[in-house]
């Protein structure tokens, strides 16, 4: 969340910036704002509420030429969305960018106006722009040391740029708990919370460690760990194209990616399956294997979608490969005393990797004593990966719509892969092995199928698009189902909706029904259907309004909506049936003409606890 740009170059920085910020709008668009120390020494700073297109419209006026400068876009956490609480914040001299929360900021913000300091804005990040120079006009130090001793009463997480009006040849930056990457190129470099801001201009990165402060000019990079060592920290280039951060033929990254999904799946089962009906991780040694091979029960930990999916691998890893297992979302799972079952396998899921809720419970659950610990990640550089025993990517390629989709089904993917492979070693039986890998083989086939059945979803959310309320209703492993498809519409349509198990509507939410609010339905062919067939039967003696999402035959007794889908074998169906709850949200959105890809309150990358 909230998106940091910094360059240091010889050539006019200000269309860099905001080119590279206008990349980092997905993860913060509350309001955007930059600073650049122009060519005869004054600090030249643009603010803007709203979306970044205002913070490029507003500096394209001015005409402001300098080669050193840091932008930010902003997800509000401590002041209200205003121009005064924007970044950069100024203290005199001092300039600073900042993703993160300043846990003690009051005491902080109480110390510095006793010495003096006049608070211009509501924020945490003001408090260190003032704390760097009362350190600084303390003793005169240098601008490293000054910075590691106001870090040292910093509590909280953050990833910093700061900029001295007085030396302005170099950037610093510091990183605790939060992501900075520094962007090397030809007597030029960059700093940014994220690689996708600078891919246009280059593909060779160094990514900051936990502690880490650096001294960035034009043509040297100077790394301190957290004890003041000078430290060399690994370049890498990336493997990610520029034009995979462009939306090409499509309206929206969340279409684009709908739509990418079963490309998304080839490229998480590639490699993977192997013919002797084995699975194969590249990324796992053997000793992950001797863990998986004595776990007796999984602790899933994750937020948002994510937990969705590990909520769907529970009913897989109990049902196929005996396993006993325990969903909690990640906040929760940090907030409570836990008992931790014995010999108990810690699975995190997160797109990113650096969902602070995901990253403080897996850093909790290592005083607890689990077995070991496993991400399932689709950012290789990111915190989680780096901290985790062991690690699975998902390789779902670069996920920038807000609304979550093909991170969640090749998060199931993997998930399915590694109930396979549990199996396996354990040798309890290989036949259900063999029977996921060769489904799995099929799934990209069956997406290819669903995705081709958009005019009939269409359709339906052109008749669902002026609701104010609905349910989302299904059964065993497509409970989860319904609750993605729910958490789909709320984010991107604004429209409530709620999931509920479907045996459970008799117990209270039954209430609700009338014909204004649509029940979504997922009832595919399997065990459950019957009872799901009671339950819709339930609704339509009460005059409800019911949509079902299903590949079986309806007798038309009932005035029931039945969206027939193609037939998919109940291994994946969980994965199959998010495809048209996807494309519902997508199409109801569209017609609604909400802000799809940056729905409001929302950001990508949720790096704040
Ligand atoms: N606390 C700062 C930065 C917020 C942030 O990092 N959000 O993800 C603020 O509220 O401006």
């Amino acid at each position: 969340m909230c998106g940091i740009v910094a360059a240091v170059t010889q050539r006019n920085i200000t269309n860099f910036l905001i080119n590279s910020i206008k990349k980092l709008e997905y993860r913060g668009y509350d309001s955007s704002g930059l600073a650049i120390i122009d060519n005869r020494n004054n600090i030249m700073r643009i603010r803007c509420v709203g979306k970044v297109d205002e913070l490029i419209k507003k500096t394209n006026k001015k005409k402001i030429f300098g080669n050193i400068g840091v932008a930010h876009t902003r997800w509000a956490t401590h002041g209200k969305v205003s121009k005064e609480n924007t970044h950069p914040h100024i203290s005199s001299n001092i300039v600073v960018v900042h993703n993160g929360i300043i846990e003690n900021h009051s005491t902080l913000r109480h110390f510095l106006q006793k010495k003096g300091y006049i608070f211009s804005s509501d924020t945490d990040t003001e408090v260190i722009a003032h704390l760097l120079h009362w350190e600084q006009n303390k003793k005169k130090d240098s601008l490293k040391k000054v910075i590691q001793n106001s870090i040292k009463k910093l509590d909280g997480n953050y990833s910093m740029v700061i900029i001295d009006q007085n030396n302005p040849t170099r950037l610093i930056a510091a990183r605790s708990k939060s992501p900075l990457i520094i962007g090397l190129g030809i007597e030029e470099n960059f700093i940014a919370s994220d690689q996708i801001a600078l891919l246009h201009t280059t593909k060779r990165f160094i990514y900051l460690e936990e502690g880490d402060i650096a001294i960035v000019e034009k043509k040297n990079i100077n790394i301190f760990n957290k004890d003041n060592f000078t430290i060399k920290r690994q370049k890498i280039i990336s493997n990610i194209e520029h034009k995979s951060v462009e939306k090409g033929q499509y309206r929206h990254y969340m279409e684009k990616e709908i739509y990418e999904q079963p490309e998304s799946i080839r490229n998480t089962l590639k490699n993977r399956l192997k013919n002797n009906n084995k699975i194969f991780f590249s990324e796992l040694g053997l000793k992950a294997n001797n863990i998986f091979y004595n776990t007796e029960n999984i602790q899933i930990v994750a937020c948002g979608t994510s937990y969705n999916a590990g909520m769907v691998s529970r009913y897989w890893f109990e049902s196929l490969a005996n396993i006993p297992c325990n969903v909690e979302i990640a906040s929760e799972f940090s907030s409570r005393k836990l008992i931790v079952r014995k010999k108990s396998l810690l699975i995190t899921l997160s797109q990113s990797g650096e969902t602070a809720d995901t990253l403080s419970a897996l850093r909790y659950s290592k005083k607890l004593g689990y077995l070991g610990n496993l991400t399932i990640c689709n950012m290789e550089s990111s915190s989680l990966v780096k901290e985790s025993d062991f690690y699975i990517l998902t390789k779902a390629g670069l996920e920038i719509g807000v609304a979550s989709t093909k991170s969640f089904t090749t998060q199931l993917t993997v998930l399915l892969m590694l109930v396979a492979k549990i199996i396996n070693l354990k040798q309890e039986n290989n036949d259900i092995s063999k029977k996921i890998i060769e489904t799995l083989n099929i799934l990209p086939i069956r997406i290819e199928e669903i995705l081709k059945k958009n005019t009939l979803i269409k359709n339906i959310a052109n008749i669902l698009a002026n609701k104010k309320n609905m349910l989302f209703l299904g059964r065993g492993n497509q409970y989860p189902i319904a609750m993605e498809g729910a958490l789909k519409l709320k984010e991107i349509s604004y429209i409530h909706a709620e999931a509920y198990q479907s045996g459970e509507l008799k117990h209270g939410p039954l209430a609700l029904i009338d014909k204004n609010i649509p029940v979504i339905m997922i009832a595919p062919k399997n065990s459950l259907f019957e009872k799901n067939k009671k339950n819709i039967k339930e609704i339509c003696s009460r005059g409800g309004l019911i949509y079902v999402f299903s590949n079986q035959e309806f007798d038309y007794e009932d005035n029931i909506n039945v969206i027939k889908l193609p037939y998919v074998e109940e291994l994946i169906a969980p994965i199959f049936y998010i495809i048209p709850l996807q494309l519902l949200a997508y199409y109801i959105a569209l017609k609604k003409g909400t802000d799809i890809d940056q729905p409001r309150h929302l950001a990508k990358s949720v790096t704040v606890e």
